[in-house]
This record gives structure tokens, sequence and C-alpha cells, in this order.
């Protein structure tokens, strides 16, 4: 066939042929094929029903904190190998990425997924939804559709989401203490937490941090670059102040691109890399559905300025609403920075080369301001990614088991302690 290009109209036509070819058939065929694959139905599931699917217990809980907003907590109480052993079990809190939720936590399975590995360990597991996701979207006063519920970063969520959390959980199962295990943001609300209210710092057993944000002058993610700078203030300027929340359009499309058979796969597997570093050797492809089912999960657009401002100063400090209303709000012209050293829980540090998001240097300077650390273990494998913490095919292998060794560690030293 030979195209005679003449005027602009046929140029147009062509781009559109090109495209039509390029991109719309490929879809049209993913989505015809997509219904009929093992994952599409796995994809329609919310936590509480993927966990129930695995054959685990499950359960949820409302909280509201002091602020009113109202958190979804989701909890395996036990695993399946310990389904008759009723012992009081210890607790270990699980906190989720930025544009995550729980799901995060189990998303690869039973075998894979550490929620379930937790469980199955004799753990008591409780997952956190922070304000503004999918799950945790509600107040007691204020509507979601306006911008007032939108006015946090994770400052509120370290200061009202993780208290409230923690002290509902110690409550209902009667206990004083708590593991906590956080990934990326799921670590900076705890840092936030630990410094503004020390006193929580007594009811942590131990504090692990799965890839520790809070220095971020070092990340190498472009697209947070973008995202966390310029794209999250255009964003607040036009009045967007909820960052893409999870409806059944994205959920759709995600599922639709990157099945198996997709030819679109790679879309998704280079969008995932380009986020959180490059690492295809870990990643199972398999479940990038039920990833993009799940992920973004919405956020507040100010919790991404507020990367942002870590990005650009390179200090973790709480929110810079500008010099003005910096002097209203705390009395001075920069906003102060987190008191790092109020941070007595014992903390391990979880860190990889190829994290884009947790770079060397700044887990490094973050390490030398905490006062209890533990533990620092840098991943042994170089292409190691920020995701892979969650979904890496060999996660059991390359660190959970270390985690599950520090938990027991730290739960008998505590026995120990409450015999004497
Ligand atoms: C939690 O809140 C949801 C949404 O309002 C509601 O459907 C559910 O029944 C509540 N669950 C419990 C245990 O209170
Ligand atoms: C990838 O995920 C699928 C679906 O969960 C699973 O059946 C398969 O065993 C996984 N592959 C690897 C290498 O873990
Ligand atoms: C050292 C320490 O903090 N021990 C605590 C262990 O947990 C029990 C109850 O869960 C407390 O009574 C101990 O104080």
């Amino acid at each position: 066939m030979t195209v005679t290009v003449t005027s602009a109209n046929d140029v147009y036509t062509a781009l559109v042929l090109i495209f039509a070819v390029v991109l719309v058939k490929p879809c049209m065929v993913t989505a015809v094929l997509w219904p009929q694959t093992d994952v599409f139905q796995e994809t329609k599931l919310t936590v509480p029903q993927l966990i129930e699917s695995n054959k685990y217990p499950v359960e949820i809980h409302n909280i509201t904190t002091e602020d009113g907003y109202i958190l979804t907590l989701h909890r395996i109480p036990f695993g399946r190998k310990n389904l008759q052993d009723q012992n009081r079990r210890p607790i270990v809190f699980l906190a989720h990425c930025i544009l995550c939720s729980s799901a995060v936590f189990v998303l690869t399975g039973p075998e894979k997924g550490l929620g379930y590995i937790l469980a199955d360990s004799g753990y008591d597991v409780w997952m956190l939804n922070a304000r503004g996701t999918v799950y945790s979207k509600r107040h007691v006063r204020l509507s979601p559709d306006k911008p007032k519920y939108w006015q946090f970063s994770w400052h509120e969520m370290g200061v009202y989401d993780l208290p409230a959390s923690i002290d509902y959980i110690l409550s209902i199962t009667k206990q004083r203490r708590l593991h906590y295990i956080g990934h990326s943001m799921g670590t900076t609300m705890f840092y936030v937490m630990a410094s503004s209210r020390p006193q929580y710092n007594l009811k942590i057993q131990l504090m692990i941090s799965l890839s520790p944000v809070a220095y971020m002058g070092h990340i190498k993610s472009s697209i947070f670059r973008v995202l966390y700078g310029p794209l999250g203030k255009m964003m607040n300027t036009v009045g967007f102040y909820e960052f893409i929340p999870n409806g059944g359009l994205i959920t759709d499309i995600g599922g639709q691109l990157c099945y198996d058979r997709a030819i679109t796969q790679y879309i998704c597997k280079n969008i995932l890399f380009l986020i959180s570093g490059y690492d295809s050797q870990q990643l199972n492809k398999t479940t990038l559905p039920i990833i993009f089912s799940h992920i973004p999960a919405g956020t507040s657009t100010n919790s991404l300025i507020h990367y942002g401002q870590g990005v650009e100063t390179g200090d973790f400090r709480m929110f810079d609403w500008g010099s003005f209303y910096n002097f209203r709000i705390y009395g001075e012209e920069k906003p102060p920075a987190y008191k790092l050293s109020q941070i007595i829980s014992p903390i391990a540090l979880f860190w990889a080369e190829n994290d884009w998001l947790s770079q060397k240097e700044d887990v490094e300077k973050l390490s030398h301001k905490l006062p209890n650390i533990v533990d620092i273990y840098k991943i042994p494998l170089a292409s190691f990614n920020h995701m892979d913490f969650l979904i890496a095919i060999d996660a059991k292998e390359l660190l959970y088991k270390r985690v599950l060794k520090l938990l027991r560690r730290y739960s008998a030293l505590n026995d120990t302690f409450s015999m004497i």
C-alpha cells in the first residue's frame, strides 16, 4: 500500500491511523481478553475480600482521630497455621507508603505478602489506612468533596492517625506495646509521631523502617521530583487538593493494560520502574494488574508538597506555609525541624542501593540523628528498588527473614523484662 501525503489533512489522518494501530488496537484486544484471565476477579476485590479469599481471618475496625478523621484499620488477627492457638500474640502494626493503602502488605499473596507472613509467624497484624486513602476517606464533619478535608500532609498522619490507631489497638488487645513496621511514608509519619508526641515511644517495642524516608535531598526518582515539586504546587493552585483518587476507571485501565497477555504490559512495568528504580529481576509481572488495581490509593496534594519541600531543602521540617503563615503558626519564619533526638524507640533501618526514594546519603544522615538504632541493614541485592520491599519475588529471603528475627528478639526481650 502506498500512501501519498498531499495535505495537512492527510498527515492528520495518517497520524490518527498510526495512533489507532499502535495503541488502540492492543488496548481493544486486551480489553476483550482481559475478563477471561484469572487475575481479573482478583483485581475487583477490596483488601478484606482479598484476605478472605486467601482463607485468612480478617477484621475491619473504624476509628476516629482527635481531629475528626475516620480511619479504617484492617486486621489479620492470626494466621492459617495457628488457628487453634488462642494465646495473646505480639502485635505488629503496618503503615504504608504514599499513594498506597493496606493493600501493599497483602498484594502478593500468602507466600510472599508481609501481612500474611507475619500472621503465619504468630503475630497479630494490624494495617493502617491513613487519612485520604480509599478506605479512610471520611470525617465526622468535613466532606472529602471539599478542600478543607484535604488540608493535611503526613504530618497530621503522624500526629493524629498513628496515635489514634496505636491507642485503639492497644486497648482492644489489652497490651501495652506493639511492634511497628513502616514502608516509606509509613516511616516518615512514625518519625513525626515519635518526635512530636514522644510519650508514644514507650508504646513501641521495635520500629522497623523499610526504605526510611525523612531526609530527601538525594532522591533519584525524576517522577517524584516533579510530583513533589512543580506538579504538586500546580495542582494546589488550580484547586486539586486530592491526588489521584482510586476509582473505577483507573482500576479498570490498570488491569487491562497490565495483565500477562496484554501487549501493553511493558507500560505498567516501566511506570513502576520510573517511580521506584529499575529492577525487572524481582518483579512478578503477573501481579501487575493487582498492584495497579490498588495503587494509587489517593492522598492529599499537600503530602506531595511537604515531601517536595524536603527535597528542596534537604531538611526534615514541618510544613512550610510561607514565612507569613509560618510566623503565625510556628512563631518563626522557617518551619521547625522535627526533633529526631526525641525518638527513643529502638529502630532498625532497612535500605537498598537502587531505591530511588531512599538514598544512601539520606539514610546515613538519618541514622546519625536517631538515638536508638539497633540495626542498619542494606539489602544484599544491587538492583533492589523502592517497591521491592513489598513485592519482590525474593522479599522473604532478602529481608523478611531478618525482620522476623528482629521481631522475635524484641518480643523476647520484653518477656524477660516483664518477668523480673
Ligand atoms: C465501618 O465503616 C463502614 C463505612 O461507613 C461501615 O460500612 C462499616 O459497617 C463500619 N464497620 C464497623 C465494624 O463499624
Ligand atoms: C507470580 O505470581 C503468580 C500469581 O500470583 C504466581 O502464580 C507465580 O508463582 C509467581 N511467580 C513467581 C516467580 O513468584
Ligand atoms: C521492658 C518492658 O518494657 N517490658 C514490658 C513488656 O510488656 C509488658 C506487658 O505487655 C509490660 O508490663 C512490660 O513493662
